[in-house]
């Protein structure tokens, strides 16, 4: 029922992946304090790459004292000199390997990750100039929304190598749909596919606006803790919100391999604000993608954005003239002819496609017209008198069936409407109708391998949720928007005005 579903998404979104208290093993993390950079706490691991040391012989040590002066210096002019921006990094060496170190601030304290560069050719190879111009110039040579959105998931996939990649788009309610994407043969492909937000909670959703970019290199891992696991003087454990390395939600580490997928990263697509999209990206093995190859992905993500909006703008602006064409048209007509069903005849289709509906019924004291996908005749009617009951005004539903629940006939309907009177006291209306999202599109189907559901109250399995998921949106349509109600009350004021000089027509003629 909808109640469940609210309470296991409610718990979800509960979780608080920002504070895991561990990391993923492909690197350090030391949390400094003071301007000395004594270590208050650390990852369970240096001995993997620093073998003389135990974590009992970091701790309260200087960053210096530990990784060597040196590297400590380059770390400490990163921080003091680019003090502004959120994230730094450079390239540092600890005896003969090479790593990443990213810094950035959490409260008083500065947070060092030093990441390994398993792969050296990254090392010595160049900024990345050409990938990044081929990509700057390429996206221009898009000229629609679908060949951009494939656009960027062969250039991240040529970029990083992965075995799928994906742009992931969400829509109203958080739900997602695969827009494009760029894959090796043997991977299964997504496109087209529709997902249910609960497969990417809220606070997940929050975090990759503060965080563009995220890594799982392998969900076989063994997460590292931090000791101590709370900050000393505090108490908090530590916010890892622009953490590199944080540890992943045990619940997508299930989704994933669900899926069956051992690495994965995302970039996060923003615009106007919030978050459009991820470019989801997947490897059948484990595949830690070097940190500077993540920062050019970013970058492109960045400039994808970009490109986006100004494409987007474009788009709506057509939307629009769809939208104030029709009631050009209508007003045009007016003027020859003062019928309704006249006037809208021959500019039906227009009329539906500017409120995206499947159906309308124009409803008057002398007859029922009807365009499209609608109901019989006589549910028309009784949906008109429902409506009349309910308001004076516009009303509309994407939910004919929840909407009208002690309707005897109206609580069997599929999908919405959005009903306009056009002179209330005659029932007069015009009406559109959407079909239900489930004819329209495709949700990505359960995979063999369905986790056990655990039922402590209810609990969101990757996946065992989806039924559950299925059922709520089964006869639902797509939102109406402002916009919507806007083009349908122009409408209206156009038929209103028709009605008033047919009027005075038949007044004249009269006289
Ligand atoms: C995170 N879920 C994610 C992420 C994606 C998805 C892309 C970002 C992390 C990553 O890059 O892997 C979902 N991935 C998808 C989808 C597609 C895809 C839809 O490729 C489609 C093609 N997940 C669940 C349920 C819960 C849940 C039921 O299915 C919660 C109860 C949680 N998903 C969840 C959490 C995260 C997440 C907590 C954050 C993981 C993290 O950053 O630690």
């Amino acid at each position: 029922s909808d109640a469940e579903l609210e309470e296991a998404l409610k718990e979800c979104a509960r979780e608080p992946i920002h504070i895991p208290g561990s990391i993923q093993p492909y690197g350090m993390l030391f949390v400094l304090e003071g301007d000395e950079h004594r270590i208050i706490q650390v990852s369970d691991n240096v001995q993997r790459w620093l073998p003389q040391l135990t974590v009992d012989t970091v701790l309260h040590k200087t960053l210096g004292e530990i990784i060597g002066h040196e590297q400590a210096e380059q770390i400490r002019d990163i921080i003091v000199e680019r003090s502004l921006m959120p994230i730094q990094s450079t390239i540092i060496k600890i005896d003969e390997m090479w790593f990443d170190a990213v810094a950035h601030r959490v409260d008083n304290n500065i947070v060092v990750e030093l990441e390994i560069v398993d792969d050296r050719k990254s090392v010595v190879r160049d900024f990345f100039y050409d990938e990044l111009r081929d990509f700057a110039v390429g996206l221009r040579n898009a000229t629609t929304l679908p060949d951009l959105y494939d656009f960027v998931t062969l250039k991240i996939r040529e970029l990083t190598g992965f075995d799928r990649v994906k742009l992931y788009r969400f829509d109203e309610n958080w739900n997602g749909e695969v827009v494009g994407e760029n894959k090796a043969e043997y991977m299964p492909s997504y496109r087209g596919l529709h997902f249910p937000a609960s497969d990417i909670p809220e606070q997940a959703r929050r975090l990759y606006m503060t965080n563009y970019i995220r890594q799982i290199a392998d969900v076989n891992y063994a997460p590292v803790p931090i000791i101590p696991p709370v900050h000393p003087d505090t108490d908090r454990p530590l916010d890892m919100s622009l953490s590199v390395l944080r540890s992943v939600s045990p619940i997508h580490v299930q989704y994933l391999a669900n899926m069956g997928v051992s690495a994965s990263m995302s970039i996060s697509i923003i615009q106007d604000g919030k978050l459009w999209g991820l470019v989801a990206c997947h490897h059948n093995v484990g595949y830690h993608v070097p940190y500077r190859v993540r920062m050019v992905s970013e970058i492109m993500g960045h400039i994808f954005s970009a490109q986006l909006s100004s494409m987007e703008g474009l788009r709506d602006r057509q939307e629009q003239e769809k939208r104030n064409l029709i009631v050009e048209r209508l007003t045009a007509g007016l003027k020859t002819d003062f019928n309704l069903e006249e006037l809208l005849k021959g500019r039906q289709t227009l009329a539906l496609s500017a409120l995206n509906a499947t159906g309308m019924a124009v409803m008057t004291r002398k007859r029922l017209l009807r365009f499209g996908e609608t109901p019989r005749e006589d549910i028309i009617h009784q949906i008109a008198e429902w409506v009349q009951a309910q308001t004076s005004g516009i009303y509309h539903t994407q939910e004919a069936d929840k909407a009208c629940v002690d309707h005897p006939d109206l609580c069997r309907l599929r999908g919405g409407f959005l009903a306009a009177p056009i002179s209330v006291a005659k029932k007069d209306y015009i009406i559109w109708f959407r079909g239900s999202e489930q004819q329209q599109v495709n949700w990505a189907g359960a995979p063999e391998k369905v986790p056990e559901k655990t039922r402590a109250g209810y609990r969101l399995m990757p996946r065992a949720s989806f039924e559950l998921w299925k059922e709520t949106v089964q006869h639902r349509c797509k939102p109406w928007t402002r916009d919507d109600i806007e083009t349908a009350q122009n409408i209206v004021q156009v038929v209103l005005e028709g009605e008033r000089l047919s009027a005075e027509h038949a007044n004249v003629a009269k006289s």
